[in-house]
């Protein structure tokens, strides 16, 4: 067991029943010409997590912990993006249509790929998902489920959107979470603020948060 300093109190991680699951860092939303400009951000807001996301994700590597990678995404025939998705929002570029990374949010193009920073392992699961979630219309509960895995530490893009939507889930679902705050990131940063407080308010309400840097001095201790 490993004793991680995170709000609103320890966590007490037990490396081998304990996944990192990082959500979305694509180039769709953290590079020009994705989704995430589309939709009318500045795309270089989501960059800070890219470092603590790394260094935690050599740590975990290193202690032999499962890593799942998750893209949000869509068929190329679109069959499986609801109307509603499609139709919302009043911008000219819409998802399937076609943009300096490819279709925007479209599976196989440039653009739904992770950013080469935090490249998937070759025995590392990635889940493909049509929403914000990481647990509708995937496999991600039977990966975990028969891998043994009762605790996840989450990072990625974006902190209120598919990151909290996912820490929902998990909670109703018996995980237990941790979220990077520094290894998460927003188009708006009073929102990842308050969806970090919201996290761990109320003594934990849906889990913890804390440093990248607490989980990497966490993991480089000895077993405890
Ligand atoms: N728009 C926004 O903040 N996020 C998304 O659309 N997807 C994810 O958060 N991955």
């Amino acid at each position: 067991m490993r004793v991680i300093a995170a709000r609103p109190y320890e966590f007490a991680l037990e490396p081998r029943a304990a996944a990192l699951l990082i959500i979305d860092m694509q180039r769709d939303f953290l590079e020009p010409g994705g989704f995430g400009a589309a939709l009318g951000n500045d795309v270089s807001l989501l960059r800070s997590a890219i470092a603590p996301i790394a260094a935690v994700l050599t740590a975990c590597r290193a202690a032999g912990m499962l890593v799942v990678h998750t893209r949000e995404g869509h068929r190329p025939d679109l069959s499986d993006l609801t109307e509603a998705k499609h139709r919302r929002g009043r911008f000219t570029a819409r998802i399937g249509d076609s943009g300096p990374m490819g279709r925007i949010l479209v599976r196989g193009e440039a653009g739904h790929g992770i950013i080469a920073e935090l490249s998937p392992a070759e025995n590392e699961p990635v889940i493909d998902k049509p929403g914000k979630g990481a647990f509708y219309a995937t496999d991600l509960e039977a990966i975990l489920r028969g891998k043994g895995i009762t605790q996840l530490i989450v990072a990625g893009v974006t902190t209120e959107v598919c990151v909290h939507t996912t820490v929902r889930e998990a909670n109703d679902r018996g995980f237990e979470c941790l979220v990077l705050e520094d290894g998460t990131a927003s188009y708006f940063p009073k929102f990842h603020e308050a969806a970090l407080n919201m996290v761990c308010a109320q003594d934990g309400i849906f889990g913890w948060v804390a440093p990248a840097g607490a989980v990497v001095a966490a993991l480089q201790q000895g077993e405890s």
